[in-house]
């Protein structure tokens, strides 16, 4: 099986659950095919969504503290790389050579990463179209592998650091946040390091239109998952019949985003042989977005096996950048 038909497959297998499960869900990784991943990079622009500008000026505000706190650093590893110009801003912190390894599944965002830190040349890069957790296994073996290699001859074994950033920590709930800072332990050496960008709680007026634009670009990203099961699974969601919802849950400490059914309908979905039957004003939840506050993340942290060294926070638009150690 090719890695897209292994995709495909559990895109499929995915939607046929989620769906029929009340309330009505899919999974938020869905959002990103080529036509999500460019409405996302429109959302980033947009004057309301203010988590990327923030994190861009606290990386590029912090980078030469950041790098001091890392002597002897070999290795980046990032989660989920984007367009790579945070990366790459960060990197300009450094003229230290370093070995950059991006972790997607998507071969396209992978390409642009790189091609985005192609002029910094002082960085090599690796790509590895794999899941979070299996890319993060295939560096730890290969960065153990070099650092043997190089330990016989010079007698030194680079340091990692593994940034998570974008706030993309919150599309996790926390046993499945919990686990995957527990990998990212798992896979670290004493000293490693991991830097954790997250959006902290704001005045609710400024997370829902930061969820629900004025230009309707949030709506077409979050829609835009339905066309995607039209196309790639033979459904026959009409998109007109739906409308873009977002909330926060104060309780859960999370943006909710909804695909709501404008009114009684029924839907097909052909490859999975799937016949839907939706009530007028029915939710499809497509999205959580949690949000921390500073003491938080690092409990959070803590709990999987980090000390913080330092964080730094955006007081003009609430947004942390974490930098912690793996603890001994
Ligand atoms: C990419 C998951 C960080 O949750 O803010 C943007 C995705 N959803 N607008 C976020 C998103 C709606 C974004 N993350």
């Amino acid at each position: 099986m090719t890695p897209s038909t292994i995709a495909r497959s559990s895109f499929a297998d995915d939607v046929r659950h989620y769906l029929q499960l009340r309330p009505r869900q899919l999974p938020s990784q869905y959002l990103y095919d080529t036509l999500g991943s460019a409405l996302f990079d429109a959302i980033c622009e947009l004057p309301w969504y203010r988590i990327t500008r923030a994190e861009s000026r606290l990386l590029a505000r912090h980078r030469e503290q950041i790098f001091s706190h890392l002597p002897g650093l070999m290795n980046i590893v990032e989660l989920g790389p984007g367009d790579g110009r945070k990366l790459r801003t960060l990197v300009e912190g450094t003229t230290e050579p370093l070995t950059a390894h991006l972790v997607d599944v998507s071969a396209g965002a992978l390409a642009r990463a790189a091609h985005t830190l192609s002029d910094a040349l002082h960085i090599d890069v690796v790509t590895h179209e794999a899941s979070f957790e299996s890319g993060l296994d295939t560096i730890a073996r290969e960065i153990r592998r070099s650092a043997a290699a190089d330990a016989t001859a010079t007698g030194s074994a680079g340091r990692t650091l593994v940034l998570f950033l974008g706030s993309n920590i919150g599309n996790f709930d926390p046993p499945a946040s919990a686990a995957l800072l527990d990998r990212i332990a798992a896979v670290l050496q004493r000293g490693d390091a991991f830097l954790l960008g997250a959006d902290l709680v704001k005045p609710e007026r400024d997370l829902l239109i930061a969820y629900d634009d004025p230009l309707g670009v949030s709506a077409a990203f979050n829609l835009n998952v339905l066309l995607r099961i039209n196309r790639e699974l033979g459904g026959n969601f009409d998109l007109r019949g739906f409308r873009h919802r977002a909330a926060w849950n104060a309780a859960l400490s999370r943006m909710e985003m909804f695909a709501v059914s404008t009114r009684r309908q029924h839907v097909r979905i052909e490859a999975l042989g799937l016949q839907l039957d939706l009530e007028e004003r029915e939710p499809i939840w497509t999205e959580s977005s949690y949000k921390y506050t500073a003491e938080g993340l690092i409990d959070q942290l803590e709990n999987a096996g980090f000390e913080t060294v330092a964080q730094w926070i955006d007081r003009e638009d609430p947004f942390a950048l974490t930098l912690a150690r793996k603890r001994t």
